[in-house]
């Protein structure tokens, strides 16, 4: 980290200044945040860090001396490299059964709705049929709830079946990479049995070798991308629709002063449509307790799923979430399920807002909690609505902050939306404008700057830093989750952005921009969530299998500058398994063994275990946002010269 910044860094918490002043409004009211206690355990434990501390049995914690000093085996006897193995895969695990659950719960949501025992119909018609076929349904003459049944069913299957192959990464992985993971043995037949197979050989006395314990990683990976990513993705695609280019806002001056506002945060987003719809609805009864309508904002991957179909603002990304009740103008904070705070509820306490909790397996001690059934999914958002409604006249004047400030931003980059934009260039191959780009050097690379906030990182310079190096030198940019709202709300997603792009780079946005009835195309893409992650993997696919070759040959990496969760270390593995390089800007806690970092990130060249070689890309692990983009920068350039491309 550069010298000033790092002087910056102790200072402040966010690059985004409207955070730095309820940083301060919070301080000044002794109200407390997640960076009001980080600064309180300024350095994280040594040994958690370096994944060297066991909890598996109840004769320790035992704990790997650091740096060789101190005891080298737990007392089972369990050494530093199966100790740091086995702590990654939980969180491997951690990660990918979150995702897991998101999908199941879409895929009964979709059943509910195809069998027409829910409040959902099916809206993204076209998509369902594309996926029908991807996964062989016969679909001619069938009612369009027959196919979402079948779709649902076979969804379904991938929790179930006991053999073969998982269906949805059949429908999305490339024939070589099912090959490769066929011949190591970790394709993962079903996503309910792999995590439970993974628990069960992180328990004490199970798997105790490091590489084992990596390849159990990598089978987490697969289940993460395809029975997590691809399948929420597609099934919520063909629920809610398939995201098109929305033009929106983020920052705080999307909480209006005027209106009751409502933030959605969390993952699924079978609530938070609802309740933007209700909003709407009940837009009258909000104006009848004095305010001038309803306002829903967005917060982490629920807001960005609302406003990649809804054009609905976002406030805030992970790390800041508690600050946006701090403005003292948010009549609620509805959560689903993953990165929520549990610190909301007591910053709430200090202000009108009512934190509501909505499933059964997500409460918090203190909160509202509403019930959320996808058969009683209206009668639930409107109990909601109206109670942040009647939260309205409760507002204390005294602490309100309000900020005029937005950015400008474009979303709703899926797939088919940037296929369609590139149509307007060539109809018969819309794929063709991109390769040729990629080909002449106009474009060098595509890269995906995914993942989080982190409380403990400077918010939004990590995720910021390493777009602005990669623009500056021409290469693509796409981006979801937090990652998404750092950079818009650094006008990386508005025409402003185009000035921190690369003169041939600047040039492939604006053709395409153009050519689709735009100025051009913003400097970055929003694709989406988390889940979303399925984006780009199936636009690398896409133009892999159009060049023939595999996706690992692909100029392409993922970055993950300031993530804080398991879930972004899966979502990595499963791009680590197709072959793509990814970065991680935050400590991945394996530090405690030599021989698994190197495995992940240098090469092992004895031990039958090399990322690199055997599928293409490895792990790079940099803090500093800059080198970090000068690696990544480094590694388009060999896979380029690898694939014959101009230099
Ligand atoms: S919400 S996992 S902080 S991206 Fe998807 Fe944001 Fe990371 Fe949660």
């Amino acid at each position: 980290m550069p010298k000033t910044q790092n002087h910056i860094h102790t200072q402040r918490i966010s690059l985004d200044q409207d955070f730095e002043v309820l940083y301060e409004k919070a301080c000044e009211a002794g109200i407390e945040t997640a960076f009001s206690r980080a600064k309180q355990t300024p350095v994280p434990c040594p040994f958690g860090s370096a994944g060297v501390c066991c909890r598996h049995c109840l004769e320790g914690p035992c704990r790997i001396g650091l740096n060789g000093k101190g005891p080298q085996e737990g007392i089972c006897g369990a050494n530093g490299d199966t100790i740091v193995a086995r702590n990654l895969l939980t969180m491997m695990i951690e990660g990918a059964a979150g995702h897991a659950e998101h999908g199941r719960e879409t895929a009964l949501a979709l059943l509910e709705a195809s069998e027409g025992n829910s409040d959902y119909q099916i809206k993204g018609v076209e998509k369902l049929y594309q996926v029908a076929a991807g996964l062989g349904i016969e679909t001619s003459g069938k009612a369009v709830e027959d196919i979402g049944k079948q779709v649902a069913l076979k969804a379904l299957e991938d929790f179930q079946k006991q053999t073969g192959v998982m269906n949805w990464l059949a429908l999305h992985a490339q024939q070589q990479s099912i090959h490769k993971w066929n011949e190591l043995g970790i394709t993962p037949v079903n996503i309910h049995l792999e995590i439970s197979k993974a628990v069960t050989r992180t328990t004490m006395g199970c798997d105790a070798d490091p590489i084992n314990l990596l390849l159990g990683c990598l089978t987490m990976g697969l289940v993460d991308g395809f029975g997590g990513l691809h399948l929420s993705s597609d099934l919520q695609d063909i629920l809610f629709g398939v995201p098109k280019l929305v033009k929106s806002n983020f920052r705080l001056g999307v909480i209006k002063k005027e209106m009751v506002n409502i933030a959605v945060h969390g993952h699924v987003p079978l609530l938070s449509e609802k309740i933007v719809e209700w909003s709407r609805k009940l837009s009258g009864e909000a104006k009848a307790v004095g305010a001038a309508g309803i306002n829903v904002v967005g917060i982490c991957c629920s807001g960005n799923e609302v406003l990649m179909r809804h054009g609905i603002p976002a406030a805030s990304s992970f790390s800041s979430q508690e600050l946006v009740i701090v403005t003292g103008m948010l009549e609620a904070m509805i959560v689903d399920v993953q990165c929520i705070m549990p610190g909301i509820q007591k910053v709430a306490e200090c202000y009108h807002t009512e934190v509501i909790t909505t499933l059964p397996y997500v409460k918090i001690a203190g909160s509202t909690h509403v019930d959320f059934h996808t058969d009683k999914a209206d009668k639930a958002a409107q109990d909601i609505v109206r109670k942040a409604i009647a939260n309205f006249p409760k507002r204390d004047h005294q602490k309100i902050n309000s900020f005029t400030g937005t950015v400008e931003a474009y979303a709703g980059f899926s797939n088919e939306q940037i296929i369609e934009a590139l149509s307007a260039l060539n109809r018969e191959d819309p794929l063709k404008p991109l390769l040729d780009a990629i080909a002449s050097g106009a474009i060098r690379g595509v890269a995906a700057i995914v993942g989080c906030t982190n409380v403990r990182e400077f918010q939004d310079w990590g995720n910021v830093t390493v777009a602005k190096e990669l623009l500056k030198n021409n290469v693509l940019v796409v981006a979801t989750g937090c990652s998404a709202h750092s950079l818009a709300k650094h006008n990386l997603m508005n025409m402003q952005g185009l000035e921190y792009c690369g003169e041939s780079l600047r040039g492939v946005l604006k053709a395409v921009g153009q050519a689709a009835g735009l100025e051009s195309l913003p400097p970055t893409l929003h694709m989406g969530s988390c889940v979303d992650n399925s984006r780009p993997a199936d636009l690398l696919t896409a133009v892999a299998n159009r060049l023939g070759v595999e996706v690992k040959d692909l100029p392409a990496v993922g970055s993950c500058p300031e993530t804080h969760s398991p879930k972004a270390l899966v979502i990595g593995t499963y791009f680590l398994a197709n072959g793509v390089d990814v970065h991680v800007g935050v400590n991945p806690q394996v530090s405690g063994s030599q021989f698994v970092t190197d495995v992940l990130c240098n090469g092992v060249k004895d031990d039958g275990l090399n990322l690199e070689k055997l599928f293409g890309g490895k792990l790079i692990y940099e803090k500093d946002p800059v080198k970090a983009a000068a690696i990544l920068l480094r590694r388009i350039e060999e896979k380029r010269l690898a694939l014959g491309l101009s230099s």
